[in-house]
């Protein structure tokens, strides 16, 4: 037992490469999945072949240009007391199509400078490699992770990156919230590293888990490669968690909710035990899905799990189990309900900071792994106010009672966490809608949906509200 947060707790904020770097095509960077994406919806994404690529406005090409404003930004993070700053490295700096033999030395050299800078600060960079960012060549060449060969494009991509900067991070992650592609619903498979368009009347389900194996593979290998190369590194995984809870004790409803929590974190299985867990092979059986999977595969499973479990944590759901229903034919758009215990955000995420140390709780029961809270925030519309001040008094709410949360399965619940970054530490693009005014930064940035603003940086009251959290380690609140 403990009464506080460890000293050497990594407090921080967490953004994605494409959500705000922009400088989509400068220095050598090649088009990445990203780069596709309209503002509007998550079923944006539009094909360069459809032609669209100049006539529509892209978010991203620009986003806030922390490209060319990185030290600025890491300076206000800085202020705030940051220990660590979360960002993942664009795979298109690196290799601009994915498929190239020497990596692009101007991309290199980029995040060179940026984790200088953070170090100067005494700011430890934590590393995603995979951030929804795959080269759109990858996709049109090679159908994204249908296709086996993608295994050695992004190894060759990880290796790339543990070499070069092996004395600079220590923490890294290799695919952000793998397992969101398990909601196949939309035809650019979104939110997912995977790359895949789906096209009409085939088998989706089969080839989302064909694909998830072949990046639960690539990572294996990229754990095992980097492990080599610096055994100081800590490797994770990282998932979106959000638990899904029964509606009421009827025990269909309990049973629901346990099969769809399967279906969700059995990634988490895969990379921390190194095989696949009973339920998903029972699942393949029963719906005739045949994968490829060799025995060398498998093999590269058991040799390169994870050091600790990366989680972003936004909300949580519930279910009912339909009574037309057998428990295998979960379908996202029809079992998840309302929750009527809890409030919602204005994007209707439901707002529950006690299922944060739910979860945390959980994946420790489960996993035995310490864990890294590498997301969580509030998306919310800000207003600047005349004198340029921004009251995000809700922003703080949230997130204060998330960090009570946090707080209480450390120091009550003995749960072994490494960090919190907290998501979109400056304003930044969504990735679920493409649009600048769903914000979640302490630091306002001038930029609307239209593309159209200054791109001044200023502090909300969030901002200083987090200082003196960090100041206190988590004690003022
Ligand atoms: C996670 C992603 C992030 C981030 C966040 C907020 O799913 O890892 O990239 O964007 O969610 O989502 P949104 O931007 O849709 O509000």
């Amino acid at each position: 037992m403990t009464d506080k947060l460890p000293n050497n707790f990594l407090w921080g904020g967490a953004v994605a490469a494409h959500q705000l770097e922009g400088a989509w095509n400068v220095d050598g960077k090649g088009l990445s999945v990203a780069d596709v994406m309209t503002v509007g919806s998550t079923t944006s994404y539009r094909s360069i072949t459809e032609g669209v690529l100049d006539s529509e406005y892209y978010p991203n090409h620009e986003a806030i240009d922390f490209y060319h404003h990185y030290k600025e930004d890491i300076k206000l993070f800085a202020e705030m007391g940051f220990k660590c700053f979360r960002t993942s490295i664009a795979w298109t700096r690196i290799f601009p199509k994915g498929d190239e033999q020497k990596p692009n030395e101007a991309g290199l050299q980029f995040y060179d400078d940026l984790f200088d800078e953070c170090l100067k600060h005494n700011i430890e960079p934590i590393v995603t490699l995979s951030h929804f960012e795959m080269p759109y060549h990858l996709v049109t060449e090679y159908g994204g992770f249908r296709n086996r060969k993608l295994i050695d494009f992004f190894v060759k991509f990880a290796e790339t990156c543990f070499t070069r900067y092996q004395s600079k991070v220590k923490y890294w992650m290799t695919f952000n919230e793998i397992n969101n592609q398990a909601n196949f619903n939309e035809d650019f498979a979104p939110f997912t590293n995977s790359g895949i368009f789906y096209q009409s009347g085939e088998n989706r389900e089969a080839i989302m888990y064909q694909a998830a194996h072949y990046e639960l593979v690539a990572s294996a290998k990229a754990v095992q490669i980097g492990k080599a190369i610096n055994p100081d590194f800590e490797i994770g995984c990282m998932m979106a968690m959000s638990p899904v809870y029964p509606e009421s004790c009827q025990p269909e409803n309990n049973l629901m909710a346990l099969k769809i929590m399967e279906k969700r974190y059995y990634f988490a299985d895969v990379h921390c035990f190194g095989s696949y867990p009973n339920h998903i092979l029972n699942y393949w059986k029963r719906n005739k899905i045949a994968l490829d999977i060799t025995d060398e595969d498998l093999a590269d499973l058991k040799k390169g799990t994870v050091d600790y479990i990366g989680l972003s944590y936004y909300m949580s759901h519930a279910t009912k189990h339909r009574s037309e229903n057998s428990f295998y034919d979960y379908d996202e758009t029809k079992d998840l309900i309302k929750n009527e215990f809890v409030e919602r955000s204005d994007w209707g995420w439901q707002i529950d900071p006690v299922g944060l140390r739910y979860i945390l709780n959980w994946l420790t029961d489960v996993y035995r792994l310490p864990l890294f809270i590498v997301e969580n925030g509030f998306g919310a519309y800000d207003k600047m106010e005349a004198d340029g001040t921004v009251h995000d008094t809700y922003r703080i709410n949230y997130l204060k009672a998330h960090i009570e949360q946090m707080r209480l399965a450390v120091i009550e619940d003995g749960v072994d966490l490494i960090g919190y970054t907290p998501w979109g530490c400056i304003d930044l693009v969504s990735a679920g809608t493409g649009e600048m005014e769903k914000r979640y930064g302490f630091i306002f940035v001038d930029k609307d949906n239209q593309g159209q603003g200054t791109l001044e940086r200023s502090r909300k009251d969030s901002f200083y509200w987090y200082q003196q959290v960090i100041q206190s380690n988590g004690e003022q609140l």
